[in-house]
């Protein structure tokens, strides 16, 4: 019994709330899966990669979600007034070992529309896949001792957000170097995905702390809505914000599929209207 989801009774609407929040992870996910593989054909074959990544990403991380909520399901049966546990546990440990595939995928989708390849990319993608791994492991130790010992959770919290910093010392660092490689417009758009990711990512360190502000059931109900959000905006929002920088930097580099489907080129009688 390692995390604090097992130690409470739920009520009808705390336990609707999480089955509703993961199965909206599971949909949106899988949406986004099929625009990903739609779209991966106008993205010109320089950027297909990160479009490939996310594809990844989407099965990987709905695939998680489809078992999260499964579980969800199966560990709380409805005992005539509440949601009380079975003969089984939930876990949140599946999303920790989850994120050792998901983290490179996302962190080397932004460095292929960076511009980085080569020797470059190869190093510049080791480093962040090493200070992401270090980080999602001690995070998955921390989170093992959430029920019985909350300050070797603040321990390891505090040894796995080091390496959270430094990954993001790394990110930032390729970013300012990416940026120039592009025009005014498109490093603002990168700059973009850059401040999504300092909002979403935070919010799983948020939901890590959880057990320690707020153990109980209203807070595993606020520990599932932060995963979700954090779920949706880390993966699936920037996903399709690396996507359109793809096509826009494929379309700017004369690549036709990508300038069609943007609608920067006429296909026969033209009749959008633009401003
Ligand atoms: C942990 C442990 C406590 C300290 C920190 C953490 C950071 C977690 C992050 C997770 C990001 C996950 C993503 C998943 C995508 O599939 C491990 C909770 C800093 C940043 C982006």
């Amino acid at each position: 019994m390692k995390n604090i989801e097992n130690l409470f009774e739920y009520s009808v609407g705390q336990f609707e709330a999480i089955d509703h929040l993961l199965t909206m992870g599971v949909g949106a996910h899988l949406a986004a899966l099929v625009f990903f593989l739609i779209m991966s054909q106008f993205v010109a074959p320089k950027y297909r990669v990160a479009t490939a990544l996310s594809c990844i990403v989407m099965v990987s991380a709905g695939l998680i979600l489809v078992s999260q909520a499964g579980l969800w399901t199966d560990a709380f049966k409805f005992n005539g007034t509440n949601y009380s546990l079975t003969n089984l546990t939930f876990s949140n440990g599946f999303r920790y070992v989850n994120w050792m595939v998901t983290i490179p995928c996302l962190l080397t989708q932004l460095l292929i529309i960076l511009n980085f390849r080569g020797s470059a990319l190869k190093s510049k993608a080791t480093w962040l896949i090493l200070s992401a791994w270090g980080m999602i492991i001690t995070g998955y130790i921390g989170q093992l001792y959430e029920v019985e010992d909350t300050s070797k959770l603040m321990i390891w919290g505090a040894i796995s957000t080091v390496f959270f910093i430094i990954m993001n010392f790394i990110v930032g660092k390729a970013i300012a170097e990416g940026k120039k490689t592009m025009d005014a417009r498109t490093s603002g758009r990168v700059m973009n995905v850059f401040w999504l990711m300092m909002f979403a990512w935070t919010l799983y360190p948020i939901a890590y702390l959880v057990p320690v502000f707020m153990n109980s059931a209203d807070g595993v109900v606020l520990r599932q809505a932060l995963f979700t959000v954090a779920d949706i905006s880390s993966k699936v929002i920037y996903g399709l914000m690396i996507t359109y920088i793809a096509l826009d930097q494929s379309a700017k580099a004369g690549y036709l599929p990508a300038q069609k489907v943007l609608g920067r080129v006429a296909i026969g009688t033209d009749t959008d209207l633009r401003n």
